[in-house]
């Protein structure tokens, strides 16, 4: 039974990572051990099996058993949310209904992906995967499965039960533009960690994405400071973070998001081939020492995991 409604979701929700073995093999454990320290961290939702979660990257049943351990492990503490975009209806609707027996409180989508569907086809997926639940959906704008784009997700938004979008694209204009357009009820999650800021000066109600899955604490602070209109303090927040973001993405990012994640003591495994990873200790102390000379380099402090190393 979900717990939460969609207004529940806002703040900081950390795009959720999947903890798997060297050899691709699922680690529940480790799944488990993460969700728990994340929320011990404070974060104010959860997003499964998203791009982060490499939900593209896992057969069904798998991602059905993260979303069980998940909610089995928040036990109805913060909502959660969960992606069960698949390129077909049928698929979708089956991750859509598990969601929902395993407690999940939203469900999110991309559109069908690979073949160019039309927007009829788009918009019938949205509405039987929506008509399939009892759950709000959130659709996941992002430009890896083809952007919905404001004309598509204002036709979206007129579909009883989609109730929001995860918007992961710079326009931001589109954001002040669904909130006045659709209606401030219209839930907005920015999706960009790098422009969180600018996504909630345009009127986002909450964040989702890869990088709090890290620095949560960090981006706590800098809703804060944008509910106060301490603009300075929210910009230092967003640059340091950014600083963070940019030379994560220079390195594997989320295999090194995964690694940090262990340096921090939750450890998130590896990721799902063909990615890569940093498999030997070797390799591992070689992304810690380049961490070390990219924070003393850019005189970084107060990021525990920084601090730390
Ligand atoms: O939407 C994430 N996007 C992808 C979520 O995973 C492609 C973001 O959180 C980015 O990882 C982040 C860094 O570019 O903004």
């Amino acid at each position: 039974m979900a717990n939460y409604s969609m207004t529940d979701f806002k703040g900081v929700i950390p795009a959720l990572v999947t903890a798997f073995d060297l050899d691709g093999t699922l680690n529940e454990g480790l799944t488990r051990g993460l969700t728990a320290s994340l929320l011990a961290r404070g974060v104010d939702g959860l997003y499964l099996t998203g791009s982060t979660g490499e939900g593209f990257m896992m057969s069904p049943e798998e991602r059905m058993r993260v979303v069980q351990i998940a909610c089995d492990e928040v036990a109805g503490r913060v909502p959660v949310m969960v992606h069960v975009g698949a390129i077909s209806t049928y698929q979708t609707v089956a991750l859509a209904q598990q969601a929902e027996a395993a407690g999940a409180d939203a469900i999110s989508s991309v559109p069908p992906i690979y073949w160019p569907f039309s927007p009829d086809q788009v918009t019938n997926y949205y509405r039987d995967v929506t008509a399939s639940t009892g759950l709000p959906m959130v659709a996941y704008n992002i430009t890896l499965a083809g952007a919905l784009g404001f004309d598509m997700l204002a036709r979206l938004a007129a579909i009883d039960g989609i109730e929001g979008v995860k918007y992961t694209a710079p326009t931001h204009f589109e954001i002040g533009r669904m909130k006045r357009e659709i209606g401030p009820e219209f839930r907005v999650f920015s999706g960009a960690d790098e422009m969180a800021m600018s996504g909630l000066a345009f009127g986002a109600d909450g964040l989702i994405g890869s990088f709090y899955n890290i620095i949560p604490e960090l981006y706590a602070d800098l809703i804060k400071a944008m509910a106060d209109g301490r603009l300075d303090d929210a910009k230092a927040l967003q640059d340091k973070a950014n600083d963070i973001i940019f030379f994560t993405l220079k390195q594997y990012p989320m295999s090194a998001v995964k690694r940090i994640m262990a340096w921090q003591g939750a450890d998130a495994g590896y990721c799902r081939k063909p990615f890569d990873n940093y498999e030997t200790p070797e390799q591992e102390e070689a992304l810690k020492d380049s961490y070390r000379a990219f924070r003393d380099a850019q005189g970084l402090t107060g990021i525990g995991f920084l601090d730390d190393l």
